[in-house]
C-alpha cells in the first residue's frame, strides 16, 4: 500500500488539491444524470458493469484498465469494495480512472467513508437483509452529508446478499438468501421498489463460486418494474448467458478483471455474452 500524503502524485499527474466544487458544478450542467445515462441504455438492452476494487490495483494501472475496460463496451465503471480504500487513497483511485475513460464513476460503497467528489454518482445502497441496522441506515445517515457537500447523484438501491455472500455477507452481518429460497428474495426485492429505490442488486459476493441462481434473478425479475443488478462469482460469458436470459438488467463483473493478463478481451467476451443474451429474453419480461 503506497503511503500518501497531501499534493502527492501517485497515479500520474492525478493531484487531489485540484478539486474545485464551483467547477463541478459547471461540468455537470452539460451532463444528463448517470440514472437517466442508466434508463436509456437499458431501453435498447442489458448493461455491463465492471468493478474495479481500490485495494486489488495498483494506482499507476488504473488508467489503463479503465481504458480497457471502456473500449470492451461496459457501460461504467464501479468502484468499491467491503473492504477496501477510503478517503484520499479512494479519491486517487477514482481520479486515476477518469484519466482513462469517459465512462460513468459510480462509487460502490463499503461504507460512508468511500464518498468521493470525484465520482459521477454513488449507489446508495442499504443491505436490507442485515441483521445490523447499521447496515440498513446508519451507514448511509453518517455518509449523506458527504454526499450532498460534495453535489454526488445517489441512486437509491437496494442490495440483497444471496449465498453464499462471501466478504460482504459478512461483514454486512447478512441472512443471506438460501439459493433455493428465491421467493424470499423476490419479496426483499419487492419492498425495495415500494420503499422508492431505484435499483434492486442480487449479490452472491464477490468470488462466489457460482452467481445468482438464474431461477432466482427470473422470479425478481417478473414481481418487479425496476431494473435488477446482478453480480459476485461472474466469469465467463457461459454464465452470463442464463442471467441476461433470466431478466437481469446490469451484470456487475470485479474478480475477473482483477485475475486476467488481458482486461480488453476477457471483458469483450463477457459484454458481447450480455448484449447476446437480450435475444433470449422473453417478450416483456423487462
Ligand atoms: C461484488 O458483485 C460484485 O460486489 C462483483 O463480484 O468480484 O465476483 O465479479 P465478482
Amino acid at each position: 500500500m503506497h503511503e500518501i500524503h497531501h499534493g502527492q502524485s501517485v497515479a500520474g499527474s492525478v493531484d487531489i488539491l485540484d478539486y474545485d466544487p464551483k467547477q463541478k458544478n459547471e461540468e455537470r450542467e452539460d451532463m444528463d444524470s448517470v440514472f437517466t445515462y442508466i434508463s436509456e441504455k437499458l431501453q435498447k438492452g442489458p448493461l455491463h458493469f465492471a468493478l474495479i476494487d481500490p485495494d486489488a490495483s495498483h494506482p499507476e494501472s488504473i488508467p489503463e484498465i479503465a481504458s480497457q475496460i471502456e473500449k470492451a463496451g461496459s457501460d461504467a465503471i464501479m468502484v468499491g469494495g467491503s473492504i477496501s480504500a477510503v478517503g484520499t487513497q479512494n479519491d486517487i483511485i477514482i481520479k486515476a480512472i477518469k484519466k482513462g475513460t469517459t465512462l460513468p464513476v459510480i462509487i460502490f460503497p463499503g461504507g460512508s467513508s468511500a464518498v468521493s467528489p470525484y465520482a459521477d454518482a454513488i449507489f446508495f445502497m442499504s443491505i436490507l437483509n442485515s441483521r445490523n441496522p447499521y447496515f440498513i441506515t446508519k451507514a448511509q445517515a453518517l455518509g449523506a452529508k458527504s454526499v450532498k457537500m460534495y453535489q454526488l447523484e445517489a441512486i437509491p438501491m437496494g442490495y440483497i446478499v444471496v449465498e453464499p455472500g462471501e466478504t460482504v455477507g459478512w461483514i454486512g452481518e447478512a441472512d443471506c438468501i438460501p439459493r433455493r429460497k428465491p421467493e424470499i428474495a423476490a419479496a426483499y426485492a419487492l419492498a425495495a421498489q415500494y420503499l422508492g429505490m431505484k435499483l434492486v442488486y442480487l449479490e452472491a459476493g464477490s468470488g462466489a463460486e457460482s452467481p445468482v441462481p438464474p431461477s432466482m434473478v427470473g422470479m425478481v425479475r417478473r414481481m418487479l418494474d425496476i431494473p435488477v443488478v446482478v453480480g459476485g462469482g461472474i466469469r465467463s460469458p457461459e454464465q452470463v448467458i442464463p442471467l441476461v436470459t433470466a431478466g437481469a438488467d446490469i451484470i456487475v463483473t470485479g474478480t475477473v478483471i482483477e485475475k486476467t493478463g488481458n482486461v480488453h478481451h476477457t471483458l469483450s467476451s463477457i459484454v458481447q455474452a450480455v448484449k447476446k443474451g437480450r435475444k433470449g429474453r422473453t417478450e416483456g419480461g423487462n
